[in-house]
């Protein structure tokens, strides 16, 4: 009954701010971008890396890789995502899937192409870094909490 009687002697501001914290943590955040398009990555691999080393995509977006190889045999799988490809020099090959999984995935060779063959790697990059908009919405929220207090 206490802690009742001390609930109710809060400020109903005071209540309202945990629930903020949770909305603004798990709150489902709108695609920044807009609709999913087709995305048409043309990535080189030599010995040893691909360029560009870093595809960036939104949840949906239709997304095909075109894999060029320009000295040996070349692979590229993507981790989490179970596709993969190789491709020969001068018989480009490519892929195309739905970015139906959001977060940063490995890319990487799949052909032992030599001696550095293992740090052959690459990243998809599939929406945004939410938790980065999220913290900053837990500050502002701490700062307007503070100020709300000062002038109590
Ligand atoms: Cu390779």
């Amino acid at each position: 009954m206490r802690f009742l009687a001390w609930f109710r002697s809060i400020h109903p501001i005071w209540k309202m701010l945990p629930v903020l914290a949770v909305i603004i943590l798990v709150a489902p955040f709108p695609i920044l971008g807009g609709q999913p398009v087709d995305r048409h990555y043309r990535v080189e691999a030599s010995r040893f890396a691909y360029l560009p080393g870093v595809l960036q995509a939104n949840p949906g977006d239709r997304v095909t890789i075109e894999l060029v190889s320009t000295d040996v045999v070349h692979g590229l799988e993507i981790d989490g995502y179970g596709l993969g490809m190789t491709a020969d020099p001068g018989q480009p090959a490519s892929m195309t899937f739905l970015a139906d999984r959001s977060g940063t995935f490995r890319m990487r060779c799949s052909v032992t192409c030599g001696a550095m063959h293992p740090f052959m790697i690459g990243k998809l990059q599939v929406g945004q870094n939410t938790w980065l908009w999220r913290g900053a919405g837990l500050a502002l929220l701490a700062v307007v909490a503070g100020l709300w207090k000062a002038r109590q």
